[in-house]
């Protein structure tokens, strides 16, 4: 859908980006170049503390050592022998190792219907606000579907931002069943014809089991009504949330099969290196990053562009 085509234009994005990126970026450049202080070769020693520093990062043991092992081979060969060349060797590492991350573009459908799923206070609604703006910016009519029904004002949340954004939005009262409003959705997206309809869900419900139930009635609610759909199945996890982000998608996964993760909440940490975590454990692709609470503070998940902003120096 050309969505990278808008975000080169966009520079408020792309500086946000950065400036999201900063607590993990400094901590990992600047524990990189203290690493080096002193020291005129690459040993054994120091390719330990380096692996102590990607695990502080959240970067997770596994992939850690795996990043160490690629390096380690070519600092053997005598190849690395300063900071700027190991970091340079550590991006290569990562962003091949994200790269089976990012999937080729979505099949075209219309309505194309997005399902956002996640526990609570992960970012979902805030997300599905950024994802509109991405959408609209690509001129596509986006349609929401208030599914959270369970939170009291969760509703009126996502409507605050359909009127902010300019986008309808089909809701009910709060309690009501939520297969049922994103069942209307559906059909209103139908005939109003809507290129984008995006569906929020509950975070919390009486019990996990619930939740999962609920998820899986609006799937298949929402599949009787559009062939196909839902075609995305996203699900949040806050980059804050380290090992409880593992388990959240091992569940989530499981109950209705998840398409592609947004990773939230990059600003608040600094450990971002989850995302090298998420991928490596999980396989599911990352398909975007959030970093602030704006509209404009969330792109589509890059590879390259994100090993680069882990280790980017502060004064770039
Ligand atoms: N700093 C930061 N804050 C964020 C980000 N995304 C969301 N938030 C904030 O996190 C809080 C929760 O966001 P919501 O979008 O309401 O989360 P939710 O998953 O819909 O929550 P429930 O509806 O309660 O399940 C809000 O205060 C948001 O502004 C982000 O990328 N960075
Ligand atoms: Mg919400």
């Amino acid at each position: 859908m050309g969505l990278f085509g808008f975000l080169q234009k966009n520079k408020s994005s792309e500086d946000g980006f950065k400036k999201g990126m900063s607590k993990t970026s400094g901590r990992l450049a600047g524990g990189l170049s203290a690493l080096f202080l002193g020291r005129k070769t690459i040993d054994a020693g120091l390719l330990e503390e380096l692996e102590e520093l990607l695990i502080t990062a959240d970067i997770g043991p596994s992939a850690a050592d795996e990043i160490i092992n690629a390096v380690k081979d070519e600092a053997s060969r005598g190849v690395l022998k300063d900071p700027e060349k190991l970091s340079l060797a550590i991006k290569t590492k990562i962003t091949e190792m994200l790269t089976p991350s990012v999937q080729e573009e979505a099949p075209e459908a219309k309505p194309y219907v997005i399902l956002v799923a996640g526990v609570n206070g992960v970012g979902k609604t805030t997300s599905i606000a950024k994802l509109t703006n991405i959408y609209k910016k690509d001129g596509k009519n986006v349609m929401l579907a208030a599914g959270d029904t369970f939170r009291a004002a969760a509703s009126e949340q996502l409507s605050v931002w359909a009127q902010r954004l300019d986008v309808p939005i089909v809701r009910q009262p709060d309690g009501s069943d939520p297969a049922a409003v994103v069942h209307d959705a559906a059909s209103a997206a139908k005939s109003r014809n809507v290129d984008v309809l995006i569906a929020d869900t509950a975070g919390r419900l009486h019990t996990k089991t619930n939740l999962m139930r609920e998820l899986m009635k609006i799937e298949k609610v929402v599949s009787r009504e559009i062939e196909g759909a839902p075609h995305e199945k996203l699900l949040v996890l806050d980059a804050i949330g380290g090992q409880n982000a593992m388990s959240q998608a091992k569940t989530f996964n499981e109950a209705i099969g998840i398409t592609g993760i947004i990773l939230t909440k990059l600003d608040g940490t600094a450990k971002g290196g989850v995302a090298v975590r998420i991928v490596n454990e999980l396989k599911i692709p990352i398909k975007y990053i959030g970093f602030g609470e704006g509209m404009e503070d969330m792109r589509p998940f890059d590879a390259e562009a994100f090993a680069e902003a882990l280790f980017a120096s502060p004064e770039k």
